[in-house]
């Protein structure tokens, strides 16, 4: 039969389930990644379910989210990932090295693998040709220790890349335009394919940026073939041996085909607040700009850097913008000071960041009240960069550096600036010397746990009957952010009592405390939402924080794969809502009941629940697989596994 790239990778992966579309499939994972943020809890869990060694390939634990040691917990969680890493067999890539998914690639991403990673931005891989897939932190850890990852069988869209970009159009743009194309919601279950002509024209990190933002889109996964590029680009980091060919047969079928002519892209952004809200930069020209930050997993290879550093070579930060710029990995920061481009940088006034994760998920350079920040990240949800009425626009590293000179948006092809062509490097700067790698001497070290490592909380199993209580009515595109703020909140990761201290908190303050009294009266917490409940970060927390809260059920429209699968691992059931207004009855206090709740779950079958305020029926659909249901009422999956 005729495969395409996608097909490929799964098939040659299948370990459980039957390749037929929708339905779920157990898959080996060659590789996987964890960051500082969900890795605690990854590390955590391995180590509850008793688990030895890893027994995958390869696993690196990256710390890139919270290098800012303010206080000892992120000091805390550092060792406690280094020396748990080395314990089990993991590469530990030490503060300093670089953001998890720029690294990966430069270093260990290998065409036709898979790679799991407790980070939504994981698919960042597929530039490279993995199928790369972002997951929940307690996915990984059973991945680590050899276990199969569940997806559903995709649908493949092909993206038929035709032309070529043309001068100060970029990867970035591509990505924003097949944003406005597939919006930021409606694609759970899908996986792209890019294709076509236009493929060899753009370098391994510019597909890198167009698969990185396929997890705004909510797609699993975007994956790239694997081409003389992909082959020149494994060389020049001296992985050479690591490449291998990868495309699809002639022939090979596609649920959907999406023509896209490169030549035809142009200067795009994503205004606030969702990454989907796009516009022309043509369209944005002369406003006013108060910020710009160069980085993030996003947008910060070598190329994107010399890039930036060309544009400002010779030039002058306007007085009114703050420019701040981390170059995503070590080895692009040493590249650059060698070649002299960070001293453009520093001559133009830029403040020099590190390489991590840093501006992108509001640890420190938030925007002043009010303030229009142009940012080369991928997200801007309200609120994310740390400041809750900043405007930030997501836009490409040539389009902010302009911006940066200038103090306004300004549209590349007028200002009469000559367009920096860089080319990738026919050898990049290897020096691996930030990783700490397995060695049998280091199996025994002591595993070190600081004041702010607590334990991965437990979980009652389902109960026979659901008592509901209403604790919030939330609206559509809800996302991980919104349920548990990153940035400064961050630091409690490793601690859940004290980190479900802030679930809701930009929503509704309250919200902690009422699911407290409500649990301790007896009741089982209900949370119901819009449209794409569970949007955006992987972070576990936004499902195992409101588990430690008692909530026990979403009733949503429809939520996001990552999320969806958090909420089921931490045994809190993801209803949707059979008929849709039935969202429009029901209120933050109301009693939701259902007398047979454990056993319509376990058998598969809707869920009613009764409002006791209004005496409505809600027919609810929990549309899960055998495995699903046995986990939700198993009380969890660290239930099920340790037989709890
Ligand atoms: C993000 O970009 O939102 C994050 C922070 O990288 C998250 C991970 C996290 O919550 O730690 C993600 O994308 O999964
Ligand atoms: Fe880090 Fe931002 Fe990328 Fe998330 S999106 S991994 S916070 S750089």
């Amino acid at each position: 039969m005729k495969q395409n790239i996608v097909e490929k990778i799964l098939t040659s992966h299948l370990k459980e389930g039957e390749f037929i579309k929708g339905s779920e499939i157990g898959i080996r994972i060659d590789q996987t990644l964890t960051q500082d943020a969900t890795g605690t809890m990854a590390y955590l869990q391995f180590e509850a379910m008793g688990l030895k060694e890893i027994k995958t390939d390869l696993s690196v634990s990256y710390v890139d989210h919270n290098t800012v040691q303010v206080g000892f917990e992120n000091s805390d969680d550092h060792k406690y990932l280094q020396t748990v890493a080395a314990r089990y067999g993991v590469v530990y890539s030490r503060p300093g090295n670089g953001i998890c998914h720029q690294v990966h690639l430069e270093r260990f991403g290998k065409p036709g693998t898979t790679l799991l990673g407790s980070d939504s931005h994981t698919p960042t891989g597929g530039g490279i040709g993995q199928v790369a897939i972002g997951a929940g932190g307690l996915d990984v850890a059973v991945a680590m220790g050899g276990g199969l990852f569940y997806t559903t069988c995709p649908k493949v869209y092909l993206v038929n890349l035709t032309g070529e970009l043309q001068p100060w159009a970029t990867a970035k743009d591509v990505v924003l335009k097949m944003l406005e194309i597939l919006t930021t919601k409606g694609n759970v279950g899908v996986m792209l394919e890019y294709g076509g002509k236009g493929v060899k024209s753009l370098s391994v990190p510019q597909r890198a940026t167009i698969a990185n933002m396929g997890a705004e889109m909510g797609v699993t996964c975007s994956v790239f073939p694997s081409d003389n590029v992909t082959k020149k680009f494994m060389k020049a980091q001296g992985r050479e041996a690591d490449w291998a060919e990868l495309k699809a047969d002639r022939g090979a079928r596609y649920d959907r085909v999406i023509d896209l002519d490169l030549s035809a892209v142009e200067p795009m952004a994503a205004a606030p607040h969702s990454p989907g809200n796009i516009k022309k930069i043509a369209d944005l020209d002369g406003q006013p700009v108060d910020q710009v930050c160069i980085g993030s997993c996003t947008n910060s290879s070598y190329r994107d850097m010399i890039t930036v550093a060309e544009i400002l070579k010779g030039r002058r930060v306007a007085q009114s913008v703050s420019l701040g710029i981390a170059p995503g990995s070590r080895q692009v920061l040493q590249m650059m000071a060698r070649k002299g481009a960070l001293a453009n940088l520093l001559d133009s006034g830029a403040r020099i960041l590190e390489s991590a994760c840093g501006f992108c998920i509001g640890n420190h350079f938030s925007p002043k009240s009010g303030g229009v920040s142009l940012r080369t990240s991928n997200r801007n949800f309200e609120a994310r960069s740390g400041t809750k009425d900043a405007q930030v626009y997501l836009v490409s590293p040539e389009v902010a550096a302009l911006a940066a000179v200038t103090g306004k948006f300004t549209d590349p092809r007028k200002a009469g600036i000559p367009y920096p062509a860089v080319k990738e490097p026919a050898a990049f700067l290897v020096d691996d010397s930030m990783f700490i790698k397995p060695s049998p001497e280091l199996k025994g070290t002591e595993v070190f746990r600081g004041p702010n490592i607590g334990e991965p909380p437990k979980n009652d199993r389902m109960p026979e009957a659901l008592k509901g209580a209403v604790m919030i009515v939330a609206g559509d595109k809800i996302t991980t952010d919104h349920i548990m703020p990153a940035g400064a909140r961050l630091k409690y990761r490793s601690n859940v009592p004290a980190y479900a201290k802030y679930v809701f908190e930009n929503l509704d303050p309250e919200f902690h405390k009422r699911c407290m009294d409500s649990k301790a009266a007896g009741n089982h917490n209900v949370i119901v939402a819009g449209e794409s409940y569970g949007q955006g970060s992987s972070r576990e927390h936004a499902a195992m924080c409101p588990m430690y809260l008692g909530v026990k059920a979403v009733v949503a429209k429809s939520f996001e794969r990552i999320h969806a699968a958090n909420l089921i691992n931490f045994g809190i059931a993801p209803l949707t809502f059979k008929n849709q207004a039935d969202y429009e009855t029901i209120k933050a206090g109301d009693k939701l009941s259902c007398g047979d709740w454990r056993a319509a779950i376990a058998e598969g079958r809707p869920v009613t629940l009764k409002n006791e305020r209004t005496g409505a029926a809600i027919e609810c659909v929990c549309a899960l697989s055998g495995r699903q249901r046995a986990i939700l009422t198993a009380g969890g999956l660290l239930n099920q596994t340790t037989g709890k």
